[in-house]
């Protein structure tokens, strides 16, 4: 068992990272010849493009041997597999130069060609190859992994287009194709030797791995993410090109390449969409399959040791086709018994859900199976089989096994198996993993409660404040003493008793200053809007969802403004707030808040009678690279979930460790973030989870909007003309969801309910700010508490508590 966190000491013993004069002639050399490579011209005259892909380069050939080592190492003993659909990996050039320690290096190589580095950094484009939340969670993932040196591997999909750019016309989103890597990506590179073949009823693809070298912070480890690519069998069917049967075939090439064509959109909903499961198969099919004979070549074909070497962590219930498939490939590629095969399977598997939410549940019509792979179907029909002879022996009732069961009602139900075959469940947040073993998974608790287990989630503070913010992390450095913060955040957690510091506060309100003018000159540059510094900055970024609540945000303020029509000498803290989201391209009232956002900015942000008190910003195409700019600008943190439906979140997180302060539910990780900070440090309302049920049963939408001042004017200013939704009707649809009772209607959401309370919370918050030195302190505590939400802290309890790997040998 490994307990021990990757401290300063045992850094020490691994062999030095190579600085100094060397490297810079080195790296300068090196950068020249790959952007010549790249750009067919010199360093000096190539685009900022080409000096990245150049520099890329560079980064990918110093690691080449480590990379060979580090995977050479972790074959060796037992490892674990990350499987995930989704990995949301933003840019990966910066984060790279800074776990080598290669930046200031760089600077100078990229500056002796006259060129400069930030643009060339900035010239990246994003690998959105994930929705939101859960592909971050990989990403950062991966991150302590490689950062803590443990034997771990992510797999995925190599998806051509990333998630949709977003544009608004008009305040409506649009969404356009992301081809992220058709300029070229040197992070990836094509593992042709290790293809495998995928076959479906209807179809046979290869599957092609592309590697991602994932290096961590101050170690020479470097992990792998492995993204698969679909491709023909054959490059050529010479036959089928000769003969009429030629556009059949260039079709048929372009069937199977459709499979890695694009990212769905959706995040926490299921869409039964037959490519969607095709390309679940297709990356656990190949992922297993290179395992497992992985495995045959070190161990030899008896495949019962199996489980003592390999662990597979089920990001979701997306790769979950893995259990039937390793069934599959042990029964039928193998030879094994089914007992034999279902011992293995069951001590391989682990599962981990996100959500609560029903609409996110996979299920899978059983004619897709039928269609797409009959021998799986076979196989789940089989473990369904037993799985009702089990329960009946356990003296389930039979309308509750006939609801657990992997089918039932036509449908194939993927959470089911996973909680069936795996020997560990696990929720994302202590408050989500109890609802977890209460309400939607509470059969399964009853019968392995032992199964159950919460891992709070965690980012990785390397992206999330060493990179991101580099003034707070100077000023970091300095009150620790080294950057030993960086890989073990709670050495954070001493500091907060210089909280009375005056020094250290004046710094960090310095930091703070800076950071927000870099985003306010940022945004001004991107879009065009102008905003005070000053003024305080209150943030929400993340997917656009009615269960997140956007919409309280905007009718705060929509409230505030006209308070101050109302009063135009209203004294108020002068404020931004900032919005970030993409909604799905199907999620019509999702698309619909987006709209009015951009109206309610419009309408407040071109009034002259409210000049800087009250500004509106909506990012445009947020992504991974903005959260990056706007985190460390944020004042306040907006997590106004309603309570119970946000398993964790994780945005909470990356705001706390760069200072900014929770305005939040009790819901997901808000939880845990105040019982670290106390509750003094944070701006708490709203319903509580428990109380939500009573609350909603005598719920009166209309009444509690008339009793609340204010928020009627807010609510039918949504069609009294004030706000123009450009006839789409969409704005009246806002209106309904809240005030018309039946099953699309009644507020579902509680946001008129929760609005009195919310508006009490962000206005003292707000008034708070005012005093700038207690404001900063409450800052600085937020930053020294962070340490429990690093995903080094995630991962160490995985890695003990899971998945049972121990740091690899050097
Ligand atoms: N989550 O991003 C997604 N997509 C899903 O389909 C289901 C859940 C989010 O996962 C995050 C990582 O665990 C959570 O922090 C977040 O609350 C959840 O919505």
């Amino acid at each position: 068992r490994w307990a021990g966190p990757t401290t300063v000491e045992s850094r020490a013993s691994l062999p030095p990272l190579i600085q100094g004069e060397n490297v810079t002639s080195d790296l300068t050399s090196s950068l020249g010849s790959f952007t010549r490579a790249v750009a067919g011209r010199s360093p000096e005259s190539s685009t900022p493009l080409e000096v990245w892909a150049g520099l890329s380069a560079t980064i990918v050939d110093r690691i080449a041997e480590d990379w060979e080592q580090s995977a050479l190492r972790a074959s060796a003993g037992r490892q674990q597999h990350y499987f995930s659909a989704e990995f949301l990996m933003g840019r990966a050039l910066l984060n790279n130069l800074t776990n080598l320690n290669l930046v200031d290096d760089a600077k100078k190589a990229v500056e002796a060609y006259g060129q400069n580095l930030s643009d060339v950094l900035e010239a990246e484009r994003d690998a959105a190859l994930g929705n939101g939340g859960l592909g971050r969670l990989a990403a950062c993932f991966l991150d302590s992994c490689a950062t803590l040196d443990l034997p771990v591997t992510g797999y995925g999909i190599l998806y051509r287009y990333g998630l949709f750019k977003q544009s608004f016309e008009n305040g409506f989103q649009h969404e356009h194709p992301d081809p992220w890597m058709e300029e070229g990506y040197p992070f990836v590179v094509r593992r042709e030797e290790q293809s495998r073949y995928v076959k479906f009823d209807d179809m046979d693809v290869r599957a092609v791995p592309y590697d991602m070298p994932i290096t961590g912070y101050g170690t020479n480890n470097v992990g792998t993410l492995r993204l698969w690519k679909s491709e023909p069998m054959e490059e050529f069917d010479y036959d089928a090109f000769n003969s009429q049967r030629f556009t059949d075939a260039i079709v048929e090439r372009e069937r199977v390449a459709d499979l890695c064509r694009v990212l769905y959109p959706n995040d926490t909903t299921y869409e039964g969409k037959v490519l969607r499961v095709r390309q679940q198969y297709f990356f656990v099919s190949a992922s297993l399959q290179a395992m497992v004979d992985a495995y045959v070549e070190k161990h030899g074909d008896d495949l019962t040791g199996f489980a003592e070497y390999n662990c597979i962590q089920l990001n979701d219930t997306h790769p979950v086709l893995a259990i039937p498939e390793l069934m599959r490939i042990l029964l039928d590629d193998h030879g094994m018994t089914w007992e034999d095969a279902w011992e293995v399977t069951t001590r391989t598997f682990a599962y981990t859900n996100h959500t609560t939410l029903a609409e996110a549940l996979e299920t899978w019509e059983y004619s897709i199976f039928q269609q797409l792979f009959g021998r799986v179907l076979e196989i789940v029909a089989e473990i369904d089989r037993r799985f009702r002879i089990d329960m009946a022996q356990r003296g389930i009732a039979d309308h509750r096994v006939d609801y657990l069961a992997p089918i039932s009602n036509g449908r194939i139900h993927m959470a089911w198996i996973a909680c069936y075959a795996s020997f560990s469940i696990n929720g994302v947040a202590a408050i989500h993993t109890n609802i977890l073993k209460k309400d939607t998974l509470q059969d399964w608790y009853q019968i392995w409660p032992e199964k159950f287990n919460n891992k709070t989630n965690g980012v990785t503070p390397r992206r999330w404040l060493n990179q991101c913010n580099p003034r707070l992390a100077r000023l970091l450095d300095k009150q620790v003493g080294s950057d030993a913060w960086v890989s073990d955040l709670d050495l954070l957690k001493p500091l907060a008793k210089k909280v009375k510091g005056k020094r250290l506060i004046n710094e960090l309100i310095k930091v703070k200053k800076a950071n927000k003018q870099d985003f306010a000159d940022w945004i001004e540059k991107r879009q065009g809007i102008t905003i005070n510094p000053d003024a305080a900055f209150d943030v929400q970024i993340k997917r656009l969802h009615e269960y997140k609540r956007q919409l309280l945000n905007a009718f705060y303020v929509l409230d505030r403004y006209f308070q101050i029509k109302d009063d135009p000498s209203l004294d108020v803290t002068p404020s931004v707030a900032i919005f970030g989201a993409k909604a799905a391209p199907g999620y019509f009232r999702a698309k619909a808040i987006i709209k009015l956002i951009n109206e309610i900015a419009e309408l407040v942000n071109n009034d002259p009678e409210i000049g800087d008190r009250l500004k509106v910003v909506f990012i445009e195409n947020y992504n991974v690279s903005p959260a990056e700019k706007v985190i460390p600008a944020a004042d306040i943190s907006e997590q106004i979930s309603t309570a119970g439906k946000e398993a964790s979140g994780t945005g909470n997180m990356k705001f706390m460790m760069n200072g900014a302060l929770t305005l939040g539910t009790l819901d997901g990780a808000n939880v845990e973030i105040v019982d670290a900070v106390g509750e003094n440090n944070a701006y708490i309302f709203g319903a509580k989870e428990e109380e939500l049920p009573e609350l909603m049963a005598s719920y009166d939408p209309y009444a509690t909007m008339e009793a609340t001042p204010g928020l009627t004017r807010v609510v039918n200013a949504l069609t009294d003309g004030t706000l123009n939704d450009g006839g789409s009707g969409m704005f009246a649809d806002i209106r309904r969801s809240l005030l018309e009772s039946g099953p699309d209607g009644s507020d579902v959401y509680y946001v008129l309910g929760d609005f009195a309370s919310y508006r009490e919370a962000r206005d003292r918050a707000l008034e708070d700010y005012r005093d700038e030195v207690e404001w900063a302190r409450k800052c600085w505590l937020n930053i020294c508490a962070s340490g429990r939400f690093s995903s080094d802290r995630t991962i160490r309890d995985y890695a003990n508590e899971v998945w049972h790997i121990e740091p690899i040998e050097k």
